[in-house]
């Protein structure tokens, strides 16, 4: 399998594409970066890698903003015709999947599906939780999908010192112990690939996007549309590149 060094260049037409933790219904999902970043591609493959949305249970789409509905007809839309699109469950999607059923019987929804690659690579596709819960019993281990969030914002918070005696230290081991969870996070993940005789994975969970191999396997993960704005795809020669909306 090829990975496509950065800067990664910008291809409208994909075989595949990957998209994660979209979080629909919540504030901080960036539905008018993800539409606007979405209209002019076209794919083959398109794969939902879970948390689609945020509270579904409690709050439906009633009180989405425009964008955010949009975003789910855009998907629909492209579900009915076009791509072949998967929905790859997530620790947040909670009952949607059966109200996106009720609208479009033929959804495909899976907790966990392999990718056959263009170059003929299996790639595991799931969105992660389950790596997670084994991480749980450790302090950090509840962070889950803030993990990512929490990694870059005490980076920009280091970069954008000077700081009183004593806090850079700390923010610098806060740091590190959240890069040590994102390394168990992808540790599991690849284990998690080998055991089931594949040789990859593609996931997302932890709002880290990702794109590296590690003793022949590759672990990709696609990001988020909650801060990193990132997307991960499949050229038609077998390249994954990863994306980052402007
Ligand atoms: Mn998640």
């Amino acid at each position: 399998m090829k990975l496509a060094p950065p800067p990664y260049t910008v291809s409208r037409t994909h075989r595949s594409l990957f998209l994660s933790d979209l979080h629909l219904g919540s504030r901080r999902c960036q539905a008018e970066r993800l539409l606007n970043w979405l209209a002019p591609v076209e794919v083959e493959h398109l794969y939902l890698v879970g948390d689609v949305v945020d509270r579904w249970d409690r709050t439906g789409s009633d009180r989405w903003p425009a964008a955010h509905r949009d975003v789910w007809e855009e998907l629909d839309r492209r579900a009915r015709g076009g791509s072949r699109l998967t929905f790859v469950l997530g620790n947040h999607d909670g009952s949607f999947p059966r109200a996106w059923r009720d609208r479009n019987p033929e959804l495909n929804c899976k907790r966990e599906i392999t990718h056959a690659c263009r170059d003929g690579r299996r790639i595991l596709v799931t969105h992660g939780d389950t790596f997670d819960a084994h991480l749980s019993r450790r302090w950090l281990g509840g962070l889950g999908d803030a993990a990512g969030r929490l990694l870059e914002r005490t980076c920009g918070l280091i970069e954008r010192g000077p700081h009183p005696r004593g806090v850079e230290s700390r923010l610098k081991l806060l740091a590190k112990s959240v890069t040590g969870y994102l390394q168990r996070f992808e540790r599991k993940s690849l284990n998690h690939a080998r055991t089931s005789g594949h040789d990859g994975i593609v996931c997302g969970h932890v709002h880290h996007p990702a794109l590296t191999e590690r003793d022949g396997l590759a672990y990709m993960n696609d990001g988020d549309w909650v801060q990193s704005c990132t997307a991960l795809t499949e050229d038609e020669d077998g390249t994954f590149r990863l994306h980052h909306a402007a």
